[in-house]
């Protein structure tokens, strides 16, 4: 049929993230890398996934583990070669697998040739960067660092460059004609090598309007000459109309600070931007601003959270982990009694909404956050200068490390469990990064065997969806229910059903609509029908 045909292929995908340093190791160095996903594959042909989005493979010192991009167009040795990277291509394109990779603009690693040729006075490369001299002794101005700090840094030249992310990546100057050739031609490079779209790093960071002092802010300073600028606007429009639209792309954008007014901006259709947009709304559910600080996490306010971008994008990007986030059963399930249950109802929560569902390595074991025992086993740029940041607050170091091992991003990072084994099957060296003591009984072998593991149940939670044209399609409609459980209608021309999420660890009475449960993650003889028990998730369909 014509239509179908024409529909763009991610629409009703399902999109698995790996992060390559932490999914397989194939050498037993340490480090998972290329081959290690190669050798994976059929496992996620089985989950059923659609696309692979890959955090960055290419050349890069490491600092930022591979967000400090040293060559585009090479593959870190560490993850393996360019052959490799056509292999993982064209064997996932056999098994009908799409790879979409993660593509950082906002900053080159220092240690790209670009960044060393401006250093060494080159004034063609000068211009690839942001240089400025000090201002009477001052930085050139007020910018504060995501990572903590200050964004700029000085070169043993006396002037400075700025910086939004740590001092080993430097902004790309997108007012530079040059910078916007160098880089479409290196997303070029890679469509034409087969893959299928780009995850784009802080997308709406990129073009800064102007560099002067921004209005103090306890987070970061400066935001408002860089976030969702005009100039943005047209560089990613210029991207979709010069490269993107030659291909049958997905380019899904991570936008920093976002509303949803502004990521309907980036995102609807009609505006030939991006095809969806990641928001944080619902990560910082529990923070006070700054991550580091958390407040109490309240269910009522994530599914409020939830609700409103469900109504305001055409195509949320639904996520509820990333290599950069804690566990989602750490932040919105339980890791005690409740944790398979909590791990299966964020499953069909995250594939109950309207939108493109992603999930994150490991998210379909129900693993947890690191279990660290200090500092000294982070490896985390940003856990590093966010513990300097907080020295010079004079925080004491067991306030530090309550608060950083709470919410590093090594706890999303640590490697995948694959078996109970030493190396939990990732690695048969010492692996970089701890790995969880739980690797005994949350990982794929044990919970492959078990037909009611969190694994299985991500399987035919995938199958269903997929089966489904009112979860793939279907409108969305949230109904009343006690504020801190979830209900809504998913409906499509001929389905409606009725998702019901208990996001509390307590029975909740509700008003039970539709005719049949079809799918729970309560067994047929634990269900009530007067209340939800604790995280409970329920489909129940009805004939419209
Ligand atoms: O993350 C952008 C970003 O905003 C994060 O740094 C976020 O603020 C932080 O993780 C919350 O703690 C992207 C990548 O996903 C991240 O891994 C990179 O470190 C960062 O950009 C720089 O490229
Ligand atoms: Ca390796």
């Amino acid at each position: 049929m014509a239509a179908s045909s024409t529909k763009k292929w991610w629409k009703n995908a399902i999109i698995y993230q790996i992060y390559p340093r932490s999914f397989c190791d194939s050498n037993g160095d340490g480090i998972g890398d290329i081959p290690g996903i190669i050798s994976k594959l059929p496992y996620l042909k089985d989950l059923g996934i659609d696309a692979i989005w890959l955090s960055p493979v290419y050349s890069s010192p490491g600092y930022d583990n591979g967000y400090d991009i040293s060559d585009y167009k090479n593959i870190n040795p560490e993850f393996g070669t360019m052959e490799d990277m056509e292999r993982l291509i064209s064997r996932s394109k056999r098994l009908g697998i799409k790879v979409v990779m993660d593509l950082v603009i906002n900053h080159t690693s220092d240690e790209h040739e670009w960044f060393q040729k401006a250093l060494a006075g080159d004034p063609k490369y000068r211009e690839y960067y942001y240089f400025r001299d000090g201002k009477g002794g001052r930085l050139p101005n007020n910018w504060g660092s995501f990572f903590g700090g200050r964004a700029w840094t000085k070169t043993d030249n006396g002037d400075y460059y700025l910086h939004l992310f740590s001092k080993k990546q430097p902004d790309l100057n997108w007012h530079n004609p040059d910078v916007y050739k160098e880089i479409t031609d290196i997303m070029q490079f890679w469509l034409d090598k087969g893959i299928a779209g780009f995850r784009c790093d802080v997308i709406n960071i990129i073009y800064k309007e102007s560099l002067a002092d921004g209005k103090r802010h306890f987070a970061l300073t400066g935001k408002e000459h860089y976030l969702n600028t005009d100039g943005c606007h047209d560089l990613i429009r210029r991207f979709n109309e010069e490269v993107w639209s030659k291909y049958k792309t997905f380019i899904v954008g991570e936008a920093v600070f976002i509303t949803p007014d502004k990521a309907k901006l980036l995102s609807d259709e009609d505006r030939k931007e991006l095809d969806a947009v990641f928001f944080f709304e619902h990560m910082d559910v529990d923070s006070r601003g700054i991550k580091w600080f958390k407040k109490k996490y309240h269910p009522s306010k994530f599914i409020k959270i939830l609700d409103k971008w469900q109504e305001t994008l055409d195509v949320p990007a639904n996520y509820l982990e990333n290599h950069d986030q804690i566990r989602s059963v750490n932040h919105f399930g339980n890791t005690g009694k409740y944790w398979e249950k909590s791990a299966k109802l964020l499953c069909g929560l995250n594939f109950s909404l309207r939108g493109v569902p992603f999930i994150y390595e490991g998210e379909e074991l129900g693993m947890t956050n690191g279990d660290f025992s200090g500092l000294r086993e982070l490896r985390d740029i940003e856990s590093f200068n966010i513990n300097q940041s907080l020295k010079r607050l004079l925080l004491v170091h067991s306030v530090r490390r309550r608060i950083i091992l709470r919410t590093t991003r090594d706890n999303a990072r640590t490697p995948v469990q694959w078996d109970s084994s030493e190396g939990a099957g990732f690695t048969t060296g010492q692996p970089w990064l701890k790995i969880n003591a739980n690797k005994s009984y949350i990982n794929v072998e044990s919970e492959s065997q078990d037909e009611n593991s969190i694994l299985n149940f991500y399987k035919k939670m995938i199958e269903f969806r997929k089966n489904s044209q009112a979860l793939q399609e279907g409108s969305y409609r949230r109904i009343a229910s006690p504020s801190d459980v979830y209900i809504f209608t998913r409906e499509s021309t001929d389905e409606r059903l009725y998702i019901y999420c208990n996001l509390t660890s307590i029975n909740r009475a509700v008003e039970f609509y539709g005719d049949k449960v079809i799918f729970s993650n309560y067994g047929d003889n634990e269900r009530e029908d007067f209340y939800l028990k604790p995280y409970e998730y329920r489909i129940v369909a009805s004939n419209i």
